[in-house]
């Protein structure tokens, strides 16, 4: 059977190497990839907000976010820019239990996740409620370090990568999709990997 070179090594490695979506290499390390700097955060006066298409909105101070329920997923990431890295175990708040406090509107089928610096991605809201995405502040058992996202990020493994935003500050619910940073730039709306919807043009 053919295989690529890169499928040859993920098959070294001891992995099935249908695992890897196409047009990926599976990579050891953890590239370090965002547009900008790494933003400085004062976690007393940081806070995370969820908003929107909401019947309560909700502002959490750092202590509060991390006094919710919390749970671990182990998830593969796919960067558009064709790195993947397998069974990065990440810890954080799942959606359920922000959506429990925020009580979304029926109207409410789409969200932005808002970060530092003016940065966003779009996502369906199902793409959140998924058992595996996460809004994470550990990864591998450490505090996420501050060029992978600390003190908080998205991870939405459903997607290509650029869609987990690192510096997470909020979650807009909306009624209406609206294209994100990269979005804007001529990446896919949707990023499922599988499918390689990498860039709409
Ligand atoms: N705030 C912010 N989040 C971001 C980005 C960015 O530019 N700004 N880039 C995205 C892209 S393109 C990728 S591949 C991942 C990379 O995450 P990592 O640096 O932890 O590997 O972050 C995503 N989240
Ligand atoms: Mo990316």
């Amino acid at each position: 059977m053919f295989r690529t070179k890169a499928e040859k090594k993920v098959l070294e490695m001891g992995y099935a190497p249908e695992r890897l979506p196409p047009g990926q290499y599976l990579t050891e390390k953890w590239p370090v990839l965002h547009a900008g700097e790494v933003p400085t955060t004062d976690l007393a006066t940081w806070d995370f907000r969820v908003f929107g298409e909401v019947e309560q909105p909700l502002r959490l101070t750092w202590e509060e976010l991390r006094a919710l329920p919390d749970q671990e997923i182990v998830a593969d990431i796919h960067c558009v820019t064709r790195w993947s890295r397998f069974d990065t175990r990440f810890r954080g708040v799942h959606w359920r239990d922000l959506s429990e406090r925020v009580r979304p509107l029926p109207s409410a089928r789409y969200v932005v996740a808002h970060a530092e610096q003016g940065f966003t991605s779009n996502l369906p809201l199902e793409a959140l409620e998924a058992a595996d995405a996460l809004v994470a502040y550990e990864a591998d058992g450490e505090p996420l370090t501050p060029d992978h996202g600390w003190p908080l990020r998205l991870v939405v493994p459903s997607r290509y990568f650029w869609k987990s935003a690192k510096w997470l500050r909020g979650i807009e619910l909306l009624s209406h999709d609206q294209p994100g940073f990269w979005e804007r730039y001529g990446y896919h709306n949707e990023a499922d990997y599988r499918k390689e919807e990498r860039y709409s043009f």
